[in-house]
């Protein structure tokens, strides 16, 4: 007699501390049992496969609404299916607040849009204005389920000064939510990037040198130093080279709570991709900036070490071609005017898995650990990530031995070009489901849009706040607002 549903037969299953032959017992949407010999109604052979979690991906911009209307070009359509085909399950991305505008009337057309996701999802909400009036917004937006703040240091339109990064910290501590940051320094930035366009340097290299490791380095500091004088836990966004992983190990290391993600990008390309012929290497501006080799090297360091404990993709959606992408200020924009991001929401596990297990820098459980369980542990996703009874039954079965050259049209995302075009890799998704779900198959997408669920994130444990504060002294708790009065 059948036990489950469906039966995922026959592979090595892989957890973040495991990796060993089963099966896997689905009922319904989660998974009921991991053992040996399950029978199912149905049953999917996994022989030869890796039985992974689908991949968590906590940094992806989708959709983003953009401030003068509409949206950036990937939509969820089309970014869930890229997730799904890169073997990712769960994304969360971000809702914006504009300055001069309240959360709630974007963050209701952001819920409208998510609608179409064929994936699982949640938001950070993008802080960039913090008033009085969207402070006093935040409590109710993390009852919501939404439990993640994001805020930018530089950017001209988004980055907020240390007085209003202490605020949206105040405010995090007393919800109980995690604060996520883009380390780089606003001021130094401006004055570089100034400089280089005095001196005629406009090209996209020059993005590069606008914008040093010093500057990531320094606001990675302030960036912690302020957590820890508010006592409020954080996440460093994609961190970009051990130099900079070293501020955050330091605070671990005296107990700080931070935790902090790379990207693939900062792990296969350099500085020097933006030095391609013509306007080409504008395909390979971010930011931070990718670095070097040496930078490369120390980042898998800081990896097999723990500093860094999660990969997103920070997936950007800007094509080549389009009027809102690269080249949406023409081909002879300085590198101020050119959009930053790049597409990496599919090719977010082949390439770590190519780059980390199969050139043995790390293992596949660390693998797993990397773009799964920790993501999902970090952020209260708490059914994501494992292979346990009780989680939801997504699951990626991987072929580890495969050998696939990346190209555009592989990716389902709807942007033009992808900067590993031809980079071949080991390592392929050949199957997901979600919830129980058959959602892609050998390169094809079954889910439907709109299959995919809203997360909201209860409050958890792991980003309590540590207790430790200067002279005991939380001056969070006292509520006051950037005007000077109580905050209701
Ligand atoms: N950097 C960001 O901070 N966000 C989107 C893309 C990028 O390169
Ligand atoms: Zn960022
Ligand atoms: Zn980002």
């Amino acid at each position: 007699m059948a036990d489950y549903n469906l039966v995922v037969r026959g592979g090595t299953v892989v957890t973040a501390s495991d990796a060993y032959r089963a099966d896997v017992g689905i009922i319904g949407e989660r998974i009921a049992a991991v053992g040996e010999n399950l029978q199912g109604e149905r049953s999917v052979d996994a022989g030869g496969l890796l039985v992974m979690p689908g991949g968590v991906d906590t940094h992806c911009h989708i959709a983003q609404l953009r401030p003068e209307g509409g949206t950036d070009e990937e939509s969820f359509t089309t970014g869930s299916a890229a997730a799904l085909l890169g073997g990712t399950t769960t994304a969360i991305s971000f809702s914006t607040q504009f300055k001069g505008q309240p959360i709630r009337d974007t963050l209701n057309e952001y819920r409208e849009l998510a609608r179409a996701s064929a994936i699982d999802y949640s938001f950070h909400q993008i802080i960039s204005d913090p008033t009085d009036e969207v402070l006093a917004e935040i409590p109710g937006l993390v009852e919501a389920g939404i439990r993640s703040l994001k805020v930018f240091l530089t950017y001209d339109t988004v980055h907020l000064d240390d007085r209003q990064y202490l605020q949206v910290l105040s405010v995090a501590r007393r919800t109980g939510a995690l604060v996520t940051v883009h380390c780089e320094n606003y001021d130094a930035i401006d004055w570089r990037a100034r400089a280089l366009l005095a001196d005629g340097r406009t090209a996209p290299k020059y993005h590069a040198w606008s914008r040093p490791e010093i500057v990531e380095r320094e606001a990675t500091y302030r960036a912690i130093a302020l957590a820890e004088l508010v006592d409020q836990p954080i996440q460093i966004f994609h961190v970009s080279s051990a130099g900079v992983a070293k501020e955050i190990a330091r605070a671990q290391a005296r107990g700080v709570k931070v935790w902090a993600e790379t990207c693939p990008q900062y792990l296969t390309l350099t500085a020097a991709d933006m030095d391609r012929p013509g306007f080409e290497g504008a395909k390979y501006m971010c930011s931070p900036s990718p670095r070097d080799v040496q930078a490369q090297e120390g980042l898998w360091d800081t990896i097999r070490r723990g500093t860094i404990d999660v990969v997103s993709s920070d997936h950007s959606g800007f094509s080549y071609h389009g009027d809102l992408g690269k080249r949406s200020n023409g081909e002879d924009a300085p590198f101020t005017n050119i959009p930053n991001g790049l597409p990496g929401l599919a090719t977010r596990l082949p390439l770590l898995f190519s780059e980390g297990v199969a050139k043995g820098r790390i293992d596949v459980t660390d693998f797993v650990r990397l773009v799964a369980s920790q993501p999902a542990r970090i952020f209260g996703l708490t059914r994501k990530g494992r292979i346990a009874p009780g989680a939801d039954a997504d699951i990626l079965l991987w072929d580890p031995t495969r050998k696939v050259k990346i190209t555009n049209d592989k990716l389902g995302h709807a942007i033009d070009h992808t900067p590993y075009e031809g980079m071949e890799v080991t390592g392929w998704a050949e199957a997901v489901f979600l919830r129980g779900q058959l959602a892609m198959q050998s390169g094809k997408v079954v889910a439907a849009p709109g299959s995919g669920k809203f997360l909201a994130r209860d409050a958890y444990d792991l980003i309590k706040p540590t207790g430790r504060l200067a002279d005991g002294f939380d001056a969070a708790a006292m509520a006051v607002g950037p005007s000077g009065k109580r905050l209701v």
